[in-house]
């Protein structure tokens, strides 16, 4: 879209006035010395450099930030760092911006109206924490530790799962579980018996056929990954690899792609399983696109799956995604060509359509079949650097199941949706408090009147943030934690190509009256007569304390940021034997757990509920430089994207007499209205039947005030949720909207 001058100045206008504002108010909360906020700050200036990790995402990229007179002046990425190779993405740079957002808490506060009214008065730290501790102990006195439950995110919130446990609560959660990857993660610990994690290990830069099924790296902005498939895109441009995209909508990925497939939504599983059909039946002779001898000597079920997927012909995949037959075996046959340099990315957002484990079974099959695990340009396999965890006395036992009373197959926590559920309608106990850091529910979670049905039975809402978000605004009792470039937290250590150790510590003072998280929780430990569980002074000393103890010199680490060490071999050529801790002791085509637990073995496809006629299927993901609602307030971020946009169809767009940036509210198929509009994006780029948005934005916290009411919130439109059998994981991809148009275009 053209923007027209006076358009444009309007813009910049506007954007200039929003900034001025916050900067004059800066200029006053950091003193008369300069300004971060002045693009010239810093230069010729001579900055000290400290090392850290990022916290704008979870990837945590080794950073480099630029200090002068104790204000940050710019972040870079650590060279030294195996994540970012000195490279940070465009959230990572903004980083500042949070740090200086003048909207940030600066101070406690305690609620003094009755629950729900939004009246708080400025509290010192002793007495928000003495109430939040007493709202805690009477909940606990009442009704028992289970009753209080954790919602946490990241490396701030794991100091308060810690406190957690220490108070005996089993209802711990966090959303990158069961709304992100905790079905993914399950798919591959009942294949390979190793949940994939974070950093994955994938050998994605070797991969000769890399295949992306609704992974859009690229927008999708994992640092490490997107590094290593700028490899694989250049390679693709000699012939050495090939890159396959498996999406709805045409991403930045699929422009780089050798085969573009826009599948029907919800159906990746029946791709997957015509994909394994092929190589097993669609040899000229039985078992020739596969590799016998890996299979024969690291994985069982071999014979029970072949016999399983003769059913999933291309032909009957074709109709259920909509994607050619000979297209899917033409991408088998490349796949087969390769194998097993090649890969299957296992994705991250995982929590689709309740289908999601089988899905990530059938995904985790296929790359077992083409013998990608353990194989360069697949799947590598690295030894983490071995450091004693944190030390505290163990954990009392809980005699109570988790929220979800134990109706799933596999729980090792429960899935924090059942515990909403469960505050909600109180089976099968009454949850009473949360603790929430790190994570904001209402856009992490489906169903904002459920959520706002258990938040309203709560009798203690503690929240700790660095931004007045929409949970503060409900909350009894808000910390104000220092940004993740103020403290310590703990720190990373890993198996990756080559593994590592990093440290996050603070780079400038905490400003204004923040705390760290290590600090709140400790505090509150103490006051509920969990002290002991936190046994040091400081979390630099306990992490000192540990290191000494592997044998790292710390000074080393704090000095550099990060360390490496060595991974042992990476792949089974290079003499690694991988071991597989499923009860066969191999890889399991046939998941002998689930048959035991009475669940299904083999991924069974089911047809996906048709998009009501009028509707179109409501698709979410990720913007480059934004991170969920965390950056929907960030003033770097938000003045390259202020808010998010719906792609419409071309070809939908000119029936419906709409053009790009034609504003529209979105109705759902319950009748649920945004509460707010969203500009249109016309495009060739998606298929007719769906819209797509990035998740982030439609923020209602009216003390957010770059993020209030700026885009629609794909979370309020996702009433129909569908829970996964084995995990409990919730599929949100599962709600279609119309458009009604708003406002007519100038
Ligand atoms: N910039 C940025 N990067 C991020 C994040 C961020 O907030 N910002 N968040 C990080 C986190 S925690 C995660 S979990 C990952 C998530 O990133 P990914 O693992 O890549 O997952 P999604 O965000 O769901 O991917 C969205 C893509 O899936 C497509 N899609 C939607 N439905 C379907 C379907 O049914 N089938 C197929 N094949 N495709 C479909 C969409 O059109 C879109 O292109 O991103 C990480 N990286
Ligand atoms: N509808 C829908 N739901 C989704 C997704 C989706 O695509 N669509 N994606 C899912 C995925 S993949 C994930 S991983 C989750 C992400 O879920 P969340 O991690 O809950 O995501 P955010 O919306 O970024 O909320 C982060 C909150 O932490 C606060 N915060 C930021 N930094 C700090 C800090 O240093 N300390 C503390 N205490 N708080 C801080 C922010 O202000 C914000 O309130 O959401 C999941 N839910
Ligand atoms: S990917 Fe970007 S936001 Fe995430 S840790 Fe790395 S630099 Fe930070
Ligand atoms: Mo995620």
């Amino acid at each position: 879209m053209m923007l027209s001058r006076r358009k444009f100045l309007k813009i910049s206008g506007a954007t200039f006035a929003t900034l001025s504002l916050p900067g004059c108010s800066l200029m006053k909360q950091v003193g008369s010395g300069h300004d971060p906020l002045d693009p010239r700050f810093g230069y010729g200036l001579n900055p000290e450099v400290i090392p850290s990790y990022c916290g704008m995402c979870f990837w945590k990229c080794g950073l480099e930030a630029h200090v002068v007179d104790g204000k940050i002046w710019k972040l870079t990425g650590n060279p030294r760092d195996p994540l970012s190779r000195g490279r940070l993405c465009g959230r990572g740079t903004s980083g500042p911006a949070l740090v200086y957002d003048p909207d940030r808490l600066q101070f406690p506060l305690v609620r003094t109206g009755g629950a729900g009214s939004q009246t708080w008065k400025k509290a010192t730290w002793d007495q928000a924490l003495n109430t939040a501790s007493e709202k805690l102990q009477k909940v606990i006195d009442t009704y028992g530790p289970e009753s209080v439950a954790v919602m946490y995110h990241g490396k701030p919130g794991d100091w308060f799962a810690h406190l957690g446990h220490a108070l005996g609560s089993p209802n711990i959660a966090k959303p990158s579980d069961a709304q992100c990857r905790g079905s993914r993660d399950v798919a591959y610990w009942l294949t390979y018996g190793k949940s994939l994690g974070s950093p994955e290990p994938l050998d994605i830069e070797n991969s000769k056929v890399l295949v992306l099924l609704g992974c859009h790296l690229g927008e999708n902005m994992h640092m490490t990954q997107v590094r290593e498939f700028t490899q694989v895109v250049e390679n693709s441009i000699s012939g050495k690899s090939k890159i396959v995209v498996v999406d709805p909508r045409f991403s930045t990925a699929a422009g780089k792609a050798w085969r573009y497939l826009p599948i029907r939504p919800g159906t990746d599983m029946a791709l997957l399983l015509a994909w394994i059909h092929v190589l097993l039946h669609e040899g000229s002779y039985e078992g020739e696109l596969i590799d016998t001898r890996y299979l024969e000597k690291y994985a069982t079920g071999l014979p029970e799956l072949t016999e399983h997927v003769k059913q999933y012909t291309p032909e009957w995949a074709s109709r259920e995604t909509g994607i050619d037959p000979s297209m899917i075996r033409e991408v088998a046959h490349e796949l087969a060509d390769k194998a097993p340099n090649v890969l299957i990315h296992p994705g991250r957002f995982n929590a689709r359509n309740g289908q999601d484990t089988q899905r990530g079974r059938a995904g985790a099959i296929l790359n077992a079949i083409l013998g990608s695990w353990g194989r360069k340009g697949g799947f590598f396999i690295a030894d983490k650097p071995s450091v004693p965890p944190m030390p505290h006395p163990p954990y009392p036992h809980s005699d109570k199941p988790g929220a979800d009373d134990g109706k799933y197959f596999i729980t090792s926590k429960p899935p924090m949706n059942e515990i909403v559920r469960a505050t909600a309608d109180g089976s099968p106990y009454p949850i009473k408090a949360w603790i929430v850091s790190g994570t904001n529910f209402f856009h992490a979670m489906a169903d904002k009147k459920l959520m706002e049905t258990a938040v309203a039975n709560l009798d203690a809402l503690i929240v700790v943030d660095v931004l007045p978000s929409e949970p503060t605004g409900y909350a009894d009792v808000v910390f104000p934690e220092a940004t993740y470039l103020e403290r310590h937290d703990d720190i990373a250590v890993k198996g990756f190509k080559p593994s590592y150790i990093a440290a996050r510590q603070p780079v400038i003072d905490p400003m204004y009256e923040t705390k760290p998280g290590w600090w709140i929780a400790k505090e509150l430990g103490n006051r509920l007569n969990v002290g002991e569980y936190f046994p040091y002074e400081n979390a630099k000393e306990m992490i000192d304390t540990r290191l000494t103890q592997a044998g790292v010199d710390p000074e080393a680490l704090w000095k550099s940021g990060v360390l490496e060490f060595d991974p042992g071999p990476l792949f089974i050529e290079d003499g690694r034997e991988p071991v597989f801790r499923t009860a066969s002791g191999k890889i399991e085509l046939v998941s002998s757990y689930l048959a035991e637990a009475g669940g299904e073995s083999l991924p069974v496809y089911r047809p996906q509920d048709p998009i009501e006629p009028g509707y179109f299927r409501l698709l979410t993901g990720r913007s480059p430089i934004h991170s969920f609602s965390r950056t929907n307030n960030n003033f770097i971020a938000t003045d390259l994207e202020k808010e998010n946009a719906l792609w419409l169809n071309a070809g939908i767009a000119r029936t419906l007499a709409i053009e790009s940036g034609d504003r529209v509210r979105l109705e759902n198929q319950d009748g649920v209205k945004s509460t707010f509009t969203i500009p249109v994006r016309v495009t060739e780029r998606i298929r007719p039947d769906c819209v797509y948005m990035v998740h982030g934005f439609g923020s209602w916290s009216k003390k957010q005030r770059r993020a209030y009411g700026r885009g629609v919130s794909d979370n309020e439109l996702l009433t129909k949720v569908r829970v996964d059998p084995i995990m409990g994981a919730t599929g949100l991809s599962l709600n279609d909207v119309r458009l009604i148009p708003e406002e007519v275009r100038s």
